[in-house]
Parts: C-alpha cells; sequence; structure tokens
C-alpha cells in the first residue's frame, strides 16, 4: 500500500509540465505539491472528473492528462471506461482505493464524534479486473512488488490506464474547514497563509 503522498510524488516526477490533472475528492490536496500550477482543476461533483478528463482528451489530443479519483466517485460513472478504450484516450486514471466515502468518514471522525454511517463499502470490487472487462489496461498497485516504479511505468505507457492505488482508510485529507466554521479555523493548515 502507498501512501498519497508517495503516489503524488511519483505523479510529479513523471508529469511534463503541461500535463493537466482532474481530481476528485482525496486528492484535492494534489495542489500541495505543485500550489503554483494552473493545469489543475478541482471537481466537486463525484463522477465527474473522468468526464471532464476524457472531453480534454478528445478536445486536445496529445494533452497529457492524469485524473485522480475516489473509489465512490468512480462508481458513480465507471462507463466512462467504456469511452476511454473506444476512443483509446491517452488518459491515466489513478483511483486513489480506500474503501469509504472518505471525505463523509472524516467529517463523521473529526466533527460529529465518530458516529459512522454510509461511510463504508462492503463490496470492494477489483477495480483493475473491471477496467480490463471495458478493454482500458490496468495495473493495481496492490499487487505490485514496486508499486512506485509500477505507477511510473504505468504513466509512461501511452494510451488509457486504470491505475488502483490502495491507500489506507486513516489517511486524512486537510487541511479541512469545520462545516459552518470559517477559513481561519481550518484544521491541519496554515490558516494565515490563507488570509
Ligand atoms: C454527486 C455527489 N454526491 C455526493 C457528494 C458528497 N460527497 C463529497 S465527498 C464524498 C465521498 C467521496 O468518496 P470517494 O469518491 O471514495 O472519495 P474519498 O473521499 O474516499 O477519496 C461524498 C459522498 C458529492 N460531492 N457529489
Ligand atoms: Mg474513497
Amino acid at each position: 500500500m502507498m501512501k498519497r503522498d508517495q503516489c503524488f510524488r511519483v505523479l510529479a516526477s513523471h508529469c511534463p509540465d503541461d500535463v493537466v490533472v482532474a481530481v476528485y475528492s482525496s486528492a484535492f490536496d494534489w495542489v500541495r505539491i505543485r500550489p503554483h500550477a494552473l493545469n489543475y482543476f478541482a471537481v466537486g461533483a463525484m463522477g465527474l472528473a473522468s468526464s471532464h478528463a476524457l472531453g480534454l482528451a478528445l478536445g486536445q489530443p496529445g494533452r497529457r492528462i492524469i485524473v485522480l479519483d475516489g473509489d465512490g466517485s468512480l462508481l458513480m460513472n465507471l462507463s466512462e471506461l467504456a469511452t476511454a478504450a473506444e476512443e483509446e484516450v491517452d488518459v491515466k486514471l489513478v483511483l486513489f482505493n480506500n474503501g469509504l466515502h472518505g471525505l463523509v468518514h472524516q467529517q463523521q471522525a473529526l466533527f460529529l464524534g465518530r458516529r459512522f454511517i454510509a461511510d463504508r463499502f462492503r463490496a470492494r470490487p477489483d477495480f483493475a479486473a473491471l477496467a480490463r472487462g471495458f478493454g482500458v489496461p490496468a495495473v493495481d498497485l496492490e499487487t505490485a512488488s514496486d508499486p512506485a516504479a509500477e505507477l511510473a511505468s504505468a504513466l509512461a505507457r501511452p494510451g488509457p490506464c486504470l491505475i488502483n492505488a490502495p491507500i489506507a482508510e486513516e489517511e486524512q485529507v486537510l487541511p479541512m474547514v469545520p462545516p459552518g466554521g470559517a477559513n481561519r479555523e481550518m484544521i491541519g493548515g496554515q490558516a494565515d497563509a490563507v488570509l
């Protein structure tokens, strides 16, 4: 299992400067890695990062595009894998697979007395197998002997690829502003830096 930060660092060192990164949920803090990059967009609605990335790939062939998605998010729009295969888009989809609605779990842990509900997936689909079933090549970092090297080589291959990246469920995405709170009350960040 890789830590999200390890994934980020491999991604950062194998991305050309003009890569476009579409991120969802656990990956929002990718912005810490490249704080001044303009070619990054965060998608708030689950399921949409992959669609946006495919649209961009069709509109700008040749552009390197990476999607950082959550397992809950991808499950909302899994059929995009069919489009990725049909159009042979050069999109790498890195799936941060924590078996949770992680952001929901984190809010319940931090602000709701650890009363967890609707946070955990009882079914744990084999996303790499699903991708291959759609005709999209896939790698699974869970079974890789050297996950960082496997990730790097998947990024280097042309065409679509799903990369299943298992992530520990305790990993939190910070900073986070408490519900109803002001930005200066953020947890795990430097409020002064944004004021
Ligand atoms: C369409 C939609 N429904 C509900 C939400 C509320 N929501 C925000 S994060 C989240 C959980 C996301 O889970 P996952 O995609 O697995 O990402 P993780 O937080 O685990 O990285 C939910 C339900 C949303 N953003 N979009
Ligand atoms: Mg998740």
